[in-house]
């Protein structure tokens, strides 16, 4: 059944014959190929023009169908091949459509039958996309009035915040020769603090424990001639929004406050999506992927990484401290996803 095309194909002269969806931006060939449609009434038009494009956004949005095929670009069995590859290491669909969909623009006929090829321009699209940041940089640099940069840690219950500012201490005191001092704040939960403060006590750095902001404001005070301040805080369920907002009074203020928001590896998907929202009032300028080692999807991080537009900071790849912490890259993202 033909269907007109004009309130899609602004610049066509002739109404042309459609196919759904996947036919736009097709070929000009299959679009010269179809006999220009007799008159019908506009109203019908009109609601069929509408229908199409509800299949257009649902398609976009990759929300109706299970077909991998991306719609109305140059499509090849290893394409499809490679977009399903992408979903199945955790890519979201509309993500693994955008990638495929650019390689298959940008690649010649011969390449894009070529799976090698595709790989390789795959991942450069990726390196291109993924962006890292050292959260360390120009923390006690070395001006006149040097100020303490405070790190904080906040994220979901287990995900490995405590572990972890144990590791980014380390990383400060080795690597960059900085004075670092710990503090945990909330330290009702015992546990927490008495593992913080063992950590504490191994690299020989100064630590406090806190509950109150004015308590952290003293700690603070008391640590203003150190370069870097790693910040523990307890994990809270993103369901939980009043916690978030006291926790997110607690911190207000602090000069020269750097947060990072951790997550896990291991969590959904859906839930990590969620988690990122609800995380968003502590302004993070960055993420921390914690237990690489406990799964081996990893394109949540792409996809994490798209959704927030936050550079990668860490990602930990154990439980041993301080060793299994390493400095987020563009190419470890795109090693891991497409298994190089
Ligand atoms: N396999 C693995 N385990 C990890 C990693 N990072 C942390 N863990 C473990 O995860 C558990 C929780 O770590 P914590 O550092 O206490 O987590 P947390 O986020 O501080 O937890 P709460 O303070 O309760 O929110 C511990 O057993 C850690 O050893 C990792 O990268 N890989
Ligand atoms: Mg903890």
């Amino acid at each position: 059944k033909p269907e007109t095309r004009r309130y899609i194909d602004i610049a066509d002269e002739e109404p042309q014959a459609g196919r759904g969806f996947f036919g736009i931006g097709g070929s000009s060939k299959e679009m010269q190929a179809a006999a220009p449609r007799p008159a019908a009434p506009r109203v019908e038009n009109l609601e069929r023009e509408i229908e199409n494009l509800r299949g257009v956004i649902d398609e976009l949005s990759g929300t109706r169908g299970t077909s991998a095929q991306p719609s109305g670009e140059v499509v090849s069995d290893e394409l499809q091949q490679a977009m399903q590859d992408l979903v199945a290491s955790g890519i979201e669909k509309r993500f693994a459509r955008q990638l495929v969909k650019q390689a298959g623009f940008e690649m010649g006929e011969d390449e894009r039958r070529d799976e090698t090829a595709i790989q390789e321009h795959l991942a450069t699209q990726m390196m291109r996309e993924v962006e890292v940041k050292d959260i360390l940089d120009g923390v006690g640099a070395t001006s006149g009035n040097s100020s303490t940069t405070v790190i904080a840690l906040v994220g979901p219950t287990g995900v490995g915040k405590t572990t972890t500012i144990a590791k980014i201490a380390s990383l400060g005191i080795l690597e960059r020769k900085l004075r670092v001092g710990l503090i945990n704040l909330d330290s009702y939960k015992v546990a927490a603090a008495d593992q913080l403060a063992t950590y504490a006590r191994i690299m020989g750095v100064p630590f406090r424990s806190v509950n109150t902001k004015d308590e952290l404001d003293q700690a603070l005070h008391d640590f203003a001639s150190l370069d870097l301040v790693l910040l523990d805080t307890t994990g809270r369920s993103q369901k939980d929004q009043e916690s978030l907002l006291q926790l997110r009074h607690t911190l207000n203020g602090i000069e020269n406050l750097r947060t990072a928001l951790m997550v896990s590896a291991t969590t959904k998907d859906t839930d990590l999506n969620e988690v990122a929202g609800r995380f968003r009032i502590f302004h993070p300028q960055g993420l921390v992927i914690s237990k690489l080692d406990e799964t081996s999807v990893y394109g949540c991080i792409y996809n994490l990484q798209k959704r927030t537009n936050l550079p990668l900071l860490y990602f930990t790849v154990g439980q041993r401290v301080p060793e299994d912490i390493e400095r987020a890259s563009a190419e470890r993202v795109v090693d891991l996803i497409l298994d190089l």
